[in-house]
This record gives structure tokens, sequence and C-alpha cells, in this order.
């Protein structure tokens, strides 16, 4: 994108509805991405941050089966979990939909639908294993053997979770079906393919020439990788009875592939979001000038970067992402996240066991954020962060400005007076941090940022302590007053830079400071806080977190396993 785009569309990869959401899912996908949206609303962008539940799928299905419920039940149950987890993380979707909507069902089967009717498709026969009595063909997921590779005899059709292996449900030796327990045996049935193979070039052209230089390394590996190993058709319907039933002669007893559907969730998202407030969506998607940009996880990159841009390409008339910036996978106590051996920090659960921690947990994800390769979740580092980065640098810092502004002038912000060179000097810094923020999340850094808004409260704590405004407030009030009003100007433009990170912190900070203002407002030149303007009482933003508290957590996790 040459120009400064007019709008843009940031989307989140969709949950699947089969479970609750963990610390993985927020510092791989959610936190990032909704750093970038509140910067680019301070900004004062037009911003749809697009997201909503992935309802379909054969994950959905075993799921229902193995709780005794059907689906619906079991994506209604889920979909309200993860919405009230999202909300209160503070992750500020403008929509978050369903894919079992009738408006995602519509624009799915429309774009397959065209697609086919473009002869974009190839119809082929294979080959599937068939549960003969369950009467229905299996996906990959719903048989289960003995891995060839390591002889796991759990290992599943499409992958062996315990060597990693990818494997085929014929790899698997002595077979059987998830459903019935029974052998299953292989049966002719159609489907619809997508060539992917034809459009190699395209991804070569688009990606490895166009995006060399600003995808991610990662992303952009994993994409050569795909693109030298040869892409293969890939079917885009199945033989199951839960998903978007294929809207095509032909086509009954089929869905279509969740894989296809899901990724056309975020532009069906758009389209709720645009009837609710009467605008028109087709700009999100279609406008050369608005930027589309993905965060998922790095076990999406080839639905994201290979399957739908060919399908939005072939498609026509839909723009491209400019940028996947997809984050490795956390890890937590140096194991693997796992939801099946509950290994994991569950987001409703650590909000009973941390309230009103919602800011610590965003900030030392993003700190530790697996931005460039896999990385661990330690308690430990959770309470070293709290204690250091945001109770004794962040916190102290803001607790004493307001509470010598209090104490010396009841809450008023003093006259700025005689601005000598260390106060000019501060006040520059203040000035120059927002372009260095910027850089920073503009390129999806936001490690780096999160280090940034960590260094301004340092910069606050380093003026503070070289001038001591206590120990001249008797002999040399005016120059108290100077120190403190350069003092407050840092920390009415710390809860404006840190508000993308720290959404809840920079709330409270605003109320305590009586004021709202917009990232450049700290470039302005004006005084963020006026003097005589009036704050309100000081509150405490972090406090410290105990070994028990930390303790108690090592202890949940070794008992979830036994
Ligand atoms: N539902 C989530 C996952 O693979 C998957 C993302 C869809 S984004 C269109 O973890
Ligand atoms: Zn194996």
């Amino acid at each position: 994108m040459s120009s400064q785009p007019k709008r843009y569309t940031v989307t989140a990869a969709l949950p699947y509805t089969n479970g609750p959401i963990h610390i993985g899912h927020l510092a791989g996908v959610y936190v990032p991405a909704d750093i970038y949206v509140r910067y680019l609303r301070l900004k004062k962008k037009d911003v749809a941050f697009i997201c909503g539940s992935d309802e379909h799928g054969v994950a959905i299905s075993i799921k229902a089966k193995k709780e005794g419920k059907t689906p619906q039940q079991v994506i209604d149950h889920y979909d309200e979990i993860i919405r009230v987890a999202f909300d209160s993380f503070g992750i500020s979707f403008d929509n978050y939909s369903r894919t079992s909507r009738a408006v995602h069902h519509e624009t799915a089967g429309e774009i397959f639908k065209q697609l086919d009717k473009q002869g974009q498709l190839l119809i082929k026969e294979t080959e599937q294993l068939y549960d003969p009595e369950a009467e229905t063909f299996l996906a990959d997921r719903l048989v289960t053997g003995t891995c060839p590779f390591c002889q796991n005899t759990e290992a599943y059709g499409d992958q062996c979770e315990s060597c990693g292996s990818s494997l085929s449900t014929s790899d698997l030796i002595n077979p059987k079906s998830s459903l019935s327990g029974s052998i299953p045996e292989f049966k002719k049935t159609k489907h619809w393919f997508l060539p992917l193979d034809q459009h190699e070039e395209f991804i070569e052209e688009w990606i490895l020439k166009g995006h060399r230089k600003d995808w991610k390394p990662n992303v952009y590996g994993q994409v050569k990788s795909w693109i030298e190993t040869g892409l293969q058709a890939r079917a885009v319907t199945r033989d199951l009875d839960w998903g978007i039933p294929v809207p095509l002669h032909g086509g009954a007893g089929k869905v279509l592939y969740v894989w296809f559907d899901a990724p056309i969730g975020y532009i069906s998202s758009t389209k709720e979001w645009a009837q609710k407030k009467n605008i028109d969506w087709e700009p999100y998607w279609k406008s050369e000038d608005t930027q589309l940009v993905h965060f998922i996880g790095k076990d999406n990159i080839v639905f994201h970067c290979i399957i739908f841009p060919i399908i939005l390409k072939n498609v026509g008339t839909y723009i491209l992402p400019e940028n996947v910036p997809a984050n490795e996978f956390l890890n937590l106590e140096g194991n693997k996240i796992s939801t099946s051996k509950n290994w994991a920090v569950w987001l409703h659960e650590y909000l009973k066991d941390f309230p009103e921690k919602e800011d610590v947990l965003r900030y030392v994800l993003t700190a530790n954020a697996p931005e460039t390769k896999d990385n661990d979740f330690t308690w430990k580092e959770f309470q070293t962060r709290n204690n250091s980065d945001l109770v004794a640098i962040f916190g102290n810092f803001i607790n004493r400005v307001m509470v010598l502004t209090q104490k010396y002038y009841d809450g008023k912000v003093p006259s700025m007076g005689e601005l000598k060179a260390a106060d000019k000097a501060a006040l520059t810094k203040l000035k120059e941090v927002p372009s260095i923020m910027e850089k920073k999340i503009e390129n999806y850094h936001f490690r780096a940022y999160s280090q940034e808004v960590i260094n301004l409260a340092r910069l606050g704590n380093k003026y503070l302590a070289e001038h001591e405004p206590w120990k001249l407030i008797k002999t040399d009030p005016k120059r108290v007053e100077t120190i403190m009003f350069t003092a407050l100007q840092i920390s009415a433009g710390l809860s404006i830079l840190s508000e993308p990170l720290l959404p809840f912190t920079a709330l409270r900070m605003m109320d305590m400071f009586q004021f709202k203002a917009s990232w450049d407002d700290v470039i302005s030149g004006q005084p963020l806080l006026a003097a005589g303007h009036l704050l309100q009482k000081p509150q405490l933003l972090f406090e410290k977190i105990e070994e028990e508290a930390i303790e108690k957590q090592l202890q949940k996790l070794k008992n979830n396993q036994s």
C-alpha cells in the first residue's frame, strides 16, 4: 500500500466454539490485534475490528457426541463463554458474529456457487473411510489407529498428537471409527476441489516476491515451504451433517469444508456490522485504499495466506491482506498448552483468581509474546513482571505524581513557571515517544511497544528522582511547581500512549486526570493538563502479587494432571 490507507479491516482468527479460550489464544492473536486497533482508533483512523465464533467442523460434532449434546447446544454454550472472556479482557471487536448465522451461510454459499459457476472448482471421486455401522463417512479426526511412526494407538486420521507426524487415514494401522468403534471401510464419494496447484504463480508473485520485506519471517518462511513442496488440489466439501450444506445439485449429505467457510466468516461479520451501522460493507473488503490485516496463530497461516486469498482472488473484486502477522505458540511452564490434558490457564478461571487484573495479563502476555518463536509463560515471570514493571515502575510513578499534587496543591495542576533545560529535555523526550511507539506497533512489534510504555514510566521516575521536589517544597516552591507540572504532563502522556496495551488502567488514569485525549495530542505542543485543572484523588493502579498466589496456580496445574 503506497499512500495512507483510508480505512482498516482488521480480523482476528475465529475461535472454535468447542471449548473455552486460554492465555495462548490471547497471546497469539487477540491481544496483539486489540493493541493494533486501539492504536489506530487513537490515531482517529476508520477501523473495522472483525471476529466471530467458528461453529462448524468435525471437532464440534465430536465434542457434541462426547457430551451427549447436539452440536447447536455445544456452540451456544461456548459461544457465550468466549464472548464473555473477550469482553472481560477488553478485546474491543467492532463486531463479533457466528458462522452458524444465516448471513454467513448465505455469504459462504454464494462464494462457493460463484467459484463453481466460474469453473474454478473440480469435481473428483475419491475413496474415503466409511463407518458401515454409523452409515456415515469419516472425516480424518473421526478415525483413530496406531501411528506407523511411534506406535501411539490413539493417533488421528490426520495427525499423530504424540510424535506430531501428519498422517492420512490410510497410514493408520488398525484404523477404527470414533463413532461406532467399527472397522471403517473405503467407499467412493464425490467432492468439490479447489485446484490450489493452478495458483502457485499467483502466490509466488503476491507473497514471495511482493512481501519478502514486510511479512514476518515465520510467516514468509511457511508460505515459501508450502510453495516449494508444491500445492495440491484440496477438497472443499465433506460428507458431514454439521456445517453449511453444499448449495449445488449433488450436494445432498455434504457440507462446505470448515476451512473453506470460516475465513469467509470475516466477510459475513463485516456485513452484519455494516448493516447495524447502516453503512456499506463493500469498501472494507473491496477498496484498494483499505488495509486488510489478519491476526492469527501460526497453525492458520496456510489458510490465510494461500487458500483464502486464492478463493477471494478467483471470486474477483476482493482485496488481499496487506499483512498476516501470525504469532508462534505460547507454552505453559515448559509444556505445550493442551485442552485435552487441561494444561492451560483458562481466561474465565484467571479472572476468578485475579479479579481486576486483566491488564496485568495483557501486559505479561505482550511483554513475553511468541512473536518470532514459541515462548513460555511461567507464573514466576507473571509475578515478577507485575511486581517490577507494573507496580514498582509504572504504578509507582503515577502514584507519586498524584500524591504529591494532592499534598502540595489539593489536586490542582500547578503553573508551569520557568522551564529549565532538564524540564525541556524531559518534555522533548515525551514528544519523541509517540513516533517510536508508532514504528513498533505499525510493524507488529508489540513486545517492543510494551517496553516503550515501561520506558516512558522510567523516564518519569528518573525525572522525579533527579529533581526531588519533596526536598525543595519549603525552600523553592516555585521550582516545585514547574517540576510537578512537567511530571504531570509525562503522566498524562503515559495514560494515552499505554491505552492500547492497558485499556483498563488508562481509563482509570484518565478518570484520575479528569481528561480524555488522542494519540497525537501528546505531540501537539499544548500542555495535556493545563495549570489549574483539577485532578481526582489518587488511586493505586497495581498491587503486588504475593508468593502464595503463584504457588496456588502451580499447584492447580499439578492437580489437573492427577
Ligand atoms: N477456528 C481456530 C484455530 O484453528 C480456527 C480459526 C479460523 S479463522 C477463519 O485455532
Ligand atoms: Zn506418532
